[in-house]
């Protein structure tokens, strides 16, 4: 307990001298202390990449542990873990593979449900990588989870940009967020982006769902496709919206279905999703202003596999499209980015030696959740909280009255040294349980890039001390 209770000193000292307004000032640290305190515990360590959390109406965290490809139900006061279920067939990976999202029925633990929970995760199917959604059945007796049964199977998935996050909307059906596999980089530099390709009625009727790369889909909750689904390009499939990068974050509020998306070396985004639209990746990111943004195409240059993957230089003989010579009818920007830069501004930043791309203007968005109207946090109340890996924090977003938009502001809260995963509400509004990372960089206390992570794979309770 020693350890923990200092833990717990440490990151209350971190949070007592970070809680600025971000968007007033760049240079964290230095101004505005806000007037909210809280106080920090770790309820919980040792986990494998934890990565969904959702609170359940046991009173419960229930968590999937990416690496360990599991399900725990963890008691948020005393932080017991129970494995409710271990699952066969995962393909796991470093950092994008494993078991992802978690939606429990909004029947849940109520008379006369069959308590029906839902997971997604990655698989093998010789040599091909795929996604699947699987539902299982929860015995509150036993207090395990048993009989997982396919949903929807055969979905685009690799080592990189999964998206992942499965949610239930108000009416009824299953919201699932797919990545574009994080083709035109890394070592997939040379694999064209699909957020654009639609699929054709042959291949659905084939059930070949290999154009649902970068799209966020609306399913039945036997995995068929509702009736009412958008048609888009003539074709009704399990295709919401389209053109996503990598579309971690989902939340409803009230009717709204906002979304977090991963950007490229600027432009993380905050989306309202809509049935249909095109959300612009891979030809725009963030807005349509041509800011330090073209699409450079490597899958479209002539042996791509000879040149180099450079995110500070794009070789010659790569085309490259600017962003106002795309124009799609239904694009959609965002409503918020995190964050837009103008053209030149420098990238390969020296003092940030190998971790350039940590001192790029992005905040890993991982997650996004909703902070009620009428919570205890009376400056947060009807704020979208977005977790961010990069940054360690939470990036909150004041929502106006009707929910339909943002107000200008962004703070960044609630900074420690973690790679911040997902973060949680609980229903008395009081505390923020926040997941994290096992490993990979992280800007510390003086804002500077670190491998050091100072609660990797944990779960950390922020409780609000005011009145
Ligand atoms: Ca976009
Ligand atoms: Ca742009």
């Amino acid at each position: 307990m020693n350890k923990l209770s200092l833990i717990g000193q440490a990151v209350a000292l971190s949070i007592a001298a970070c809680g600025v307004s971000f968007a007033a000032n760049n240079a964290a640290h230095s101004t505005v202390q806000i007037e909210q305190p809280f106080k920090a515990h770790v309820l919980i360590s040792g986990l494998d990449a934890p990565w969904d959390m959702v609170w359940a109406p046991d009173g419960h965290l229930w968590v999937t542990e990416r690496k360990a490809a599991s399900i725990l139900r963890i008691d948020p006061k005393t932080g017991k873990k129970d494995v409710l279920i271990k699952l066969d067939g995962v393909h796991v990976g470093p950092q994008h593979e494993g078991v992802l999202g978690l939606a429990l029925a909004p029947d849940f633990m109520k008379d006369g449900s069959k308590n029906y929970v839902y997971a997604s995760y990655t698989y093998m199917d010789g040599d091909n990588e795929h996604g699947k959604i699987v539902r299982m059945e929860y015995d509150p007796k036993t207090n395990k989870l048993t009989n997982p049964q396919d949903v929807l199977v055969g979905f685009p998935a690799g080592n990189d940009h999964n998206g992942g996050r499965l949610r239930f909307g108000p009416d009824g059906k299953l919201y699932y967020t797919i990545g574009e596999q994080g083709h035109n980089q890394g070592a997939n530099f040379c694999k064209p982006i699909d957020a654009q390709r639609l699929p054709t009625a042959a291949e659905l009727e084939k059930k070949d769902y290999s154009a649902y790369a970068g799209k966020v889909l609306r399913l039945n909750t036997d995995g068929s496709i509702p009736d009412d689904n958008p048609v888009i390009d003539g074709i009704k499939s399990h295709l919401f919206t389209y053109g996503h990068r990598n579309p971690q974050g989902l939340v409803f509020v009230g009717d709204t279905l906002y979304s977090s998306e991963q950007g490229p070396s600027t432009d993380d985004e905050l989306n309202i999703l809509e049935a249909g639209g095109n959300y612009g990746w891979p030809h725009v990111a963030g807005f349509r202003d041509d800011q330090a943004y073209v699409y450079a195409n490597y899958s479209k240059a002539k042996d791509c596999a000879s040149l180099k993957w450079d995110p500070n230089h794009i070789p010659a003989g790569v085309p490259i499209q600017k962003e106002t010579d795309w124009n799609a009818p239904n694009f959609k920007p965002p409503v918020k980015t995190f964050f837009t830069v103008r053209d030149g501004y420098t990238f390969n930043d020296a003092s940030c030696g190998d971790s350039f791309y940590m001192c790029w203007p992005t905040i890993a968005p991982s997650s996004v959740t909703y902070y009620p109207k009428d919570g205890v946090v009376k400056s947060w109340r009807n704020s979208l909280l977005i977790t961010s890996m990069k940054n360690g924090a939470i990036y909150r977003v004041l929502l106006n009255d009707d929910d339909k938009n943002v107000q200008g502001d962004v703070s960044k809260e609630l900074h420690t040294a973690n790679r911040y995963r997902m973060a949680v509400v609980s229903p008395d509004t009081r505390k923020i349980f926040v997941a994290t990372d096992n490993f990979n960089g992280v800007m510390d206390d003086s804002n500077k890039p670190t491998h050091e992570l100072s609660n990797p794979g944990s779960i950390i309770v922020f409780e609000y001390t005011g009145k």
